[in-house]
């Protein structure tokens, strides 16, 4: 165990980010409490600390609405020491909340029956999490952003370019994924759980130029992203990660540890500096 910061330190406030939680609201109240985020009751304790999370708080694992509260919870209770708690909206959110609204109503298409429900069964649905949407989670998970800049960092839920779909800045998109929730056109949902769901623009021998060029568009130094698994991008098991995955030239960082498939909750801290 090895001390990373004297009490007698007054720091900067520091940055934190949090990929898919997918419904394991015990692990990531473990690894928050192992921050020192949060307290034995699992109440803020994180002082004038940000914290953002990245989305994917549902499907695949057993409790999403638990996080969803959890993280609503903290929200409310971080800016009373100065804190920040917020998130960005995942694709898995835009699924349940798609489900929620339109349920196995068919998408108009061309390429044969699409439906939220079939889409929401085959990744990883939890019945109980649309049982437990209250009018308070759909208020607060429709008004959350999609993307953020945060201390010079892009943070955005999934590694695709298909984001500037929406618009040319920061705002634009996330004005534009706002209104089509607010909306009960289910073409522009679905498109939008479509181009959330693509991932890996940032990979291959291109990645570092398109990385570079997303970022000269949206602003900020490094893109933090969630969605795609750090274990499958390097041919590892879940289990063997332990920190997040830098690449495209250190323009690109990889958070998601893979909670769902065994891998850690990695709390990770901006700007990332790998261990020596
Ligand atoms: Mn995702």
């Amino acid at each position: 165990m090895k001390l990373v910061s004297s009490p007698s330190v007054r720091d900067e406030r520091r940055t934190y980010v949090i990929g898919d939680v997918h419904g394991h609201r015990a692990e990531l109240a473990a690894a928050l409490r192992a921050k020192g985020l949060v307290d034995e009751e699992t109440n803020w304790s994180g002082g004038e600390t940000r914290l953002w999370f990245l989305g994917d708080f549902v499907d695949r694992g057993p409790d999403g609405i638990g996080v969803i509260d959890l993280v609503m919870r903290l929200c409310e209770q971080a800016p009373e020491s100065g804190g920040m708690v917020d998130s960005l909206l995942g694709n898995h959110e835009i699924l349940m909340l798609g489900m929620h609204r339109f349920g196995d109503t068919d998408v108009p298409s061309d390429f044969g029956p699409r439906s939220f429900a079939r889409s929401w069964e085959i990744n990883g649905g939890q019945p109980a999490d649309q049982e437990g949407l209250t009018p308070g989670h759909l208020e607060w998970l429709t008004s959350r952003p999609v993307l953020a800049l945060v201390a010079d960092h892009l943070l955005m839920h999934s590694d695709t370019i298909e984001y500037l779909q929406w618009g040319e800045t920061v705002d634009q998109i996330n004005e534009a994924v706002r209104e089509l929730l607010a909306s009960d056109d289910l073409g522009e949902w679905w498109e939008c759980w479509r181009r959330m769901t693509t991932r890996y623009s940032f990979r291959g021998p291109q990645g570092t130029e398109v990385a570079e060029q997303f970022l000269d568009i949206l602003g900020g130094r490094q893109i933090v992203h969630g969605h795609s698994v750090i274990a499958d991008q390097l041919g590892i098991l879940p289990a063997q990660v332990e920190a997040p995955y830098e690449y495209a030239g250190g323009k690109v960082l990889g958070i998601d540890g893979g909670l769902f498939v065994g891998g850690p909750c990695l709390i990770v801290e901006l700007p990332h500096t790998p261990e020596d």
